[in-house]
């Protein structure tokens, strides 16, 4: 077994995350996990076993939503279509009630923030960056600029232009939450990198729609359309995951569709630093245990992965 294997063997079990240690590569996707309301169901078990490496929260916006009209909800052969439509409470409502509450959790919280507008999304930043409790933050671009209606995360000119206006006011770690609804995820993460973001995280869901199974031409959702999530994505996911990988140097967290070990496996190595688990844990609520458990045995046995920032670029060069 070479050294660099065996080195990273050890990594798999505990590892660095742009500075954030972690005791092991799986987190949740943001949205999946609410860790209030399983804190309520399972009490103080949950903390004893906390199913993730880190908490991602759901999304934040500034001012509270009710979320989309129902259904929110369609479920699908190999995963499911949600249209929750960002229901949270708001920026003042997350800090004086949601924020206490996270920071009891044994793991490191990873906040998400999402604005309609550059400015938006640089004022729930800063106000994040001035909280001890949070140790990164995740931008969910997958929403249109109110002002250029294009989706900030679909186009590099429209990233680079967020990141050059909230990259300033924080020094805490930016995860760029990438959708995989555009021409080139991979380009938008070039975009991110060269302006400062420091990890990226692929994929969102994709978009799709469900028919009303009673109303002929109706849609199923509440919000028409909705995101694509579970094994129907896996694929697409490890496909971007890698195209990204050859773009950029800076951590990915990689998730779609993840079920099991040998998934997170495979999305670390075509390229991921640390994976995300979501669908499944609606399935599962401790699937992030058992994945990370399957995950270091799937390790341990094959002799240990390659650490994935540089050694996957290089792999996949050799690779063509
Ligand atoms: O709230 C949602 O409907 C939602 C969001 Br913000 C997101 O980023 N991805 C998704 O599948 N649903």
């Amino acid at each position: 077994m070479s050294l660099a294997r065996r080195s990273s063997r050890a990594r798999t079990s505990g590892r660095r995350f742009l500075g954030i240690e972690l005791a092991h590569p799986i987190v949740n996707g943001s949205g999946t996990f609410d860790a209030i309301a399983a804190r309520r169901v399972f009490g103080d078990a949950l903390l004893q076993d906390f199913p993730f490496a880190a908490l991602v929260s759901k999304t934040v916006t500034i001012a509270p939503r009710h979320g989309n009209p129902p259904p929110r909800l369609w479920e699908l052969g190999a995963g499911m279509i949600n249209s929750i439509g960002l229901p949270n409470k708001g920026l003042e409502g997350y800090l004086a009630e949601d924020l206490p509450r996270l920071a009891e959790l044994p793991v490191p919280l990873f906040v998400n923030v999402m604005g309609s507008a550059p400015e938006e999304v640089a004022t729930l930043v800063a106000a994040f960056s001035e909280r001890d409790e949070v140790a990164a933050l995740e931008l969910n671009v997958s929403c249109p600029n109110v002002r250029t209606g294009l989706l900030m995360g679909a186009d590099p000119a429209e990233i680079a232009a967020l990141l050059d206006i909230v990259r300033p006011r924080t020094t805490k770690p930016l995860i760029v939450k990438l959708t995989p609804n555009c021409a080139s995820p991979a380009a938008v993460a070039a975009a991110a990198e060269q302006h400062g973001a420091d990890a990226v995280s692929l994929v969102n869901t994709l978009r799709g729609m469900a028919m009303h199974p009673r109303r002929p031409g109706a849609p199923w959702l509440g919000g028409g359309t909705g995101g694509v999530s579970g094994p129907a994505v896996r694929a697409v996911a490890l496909a971007q995951v890698r195209e990204v990988r050859e773009r950029v140097q800076m951590p990915i967290v990689g998730m779609g569709g993840v079920q099991c070990g040998r998934h997170a496996r495979d999305l670390l190595e075509a390229g991921a630093d640390i994976v995300g688990v979501g669908t499944e844990s609606f399935r599962d609520p401790r699937a992030g245990s058992r994945i990370a458990e399957e995950l270091e045995r799937i390790v341990a046995n094959s002799g240990g992965l390659e650490p994935a920032t540089g050694s996957a670029q290089r792999r996949v060069a050799q690779s063509r």
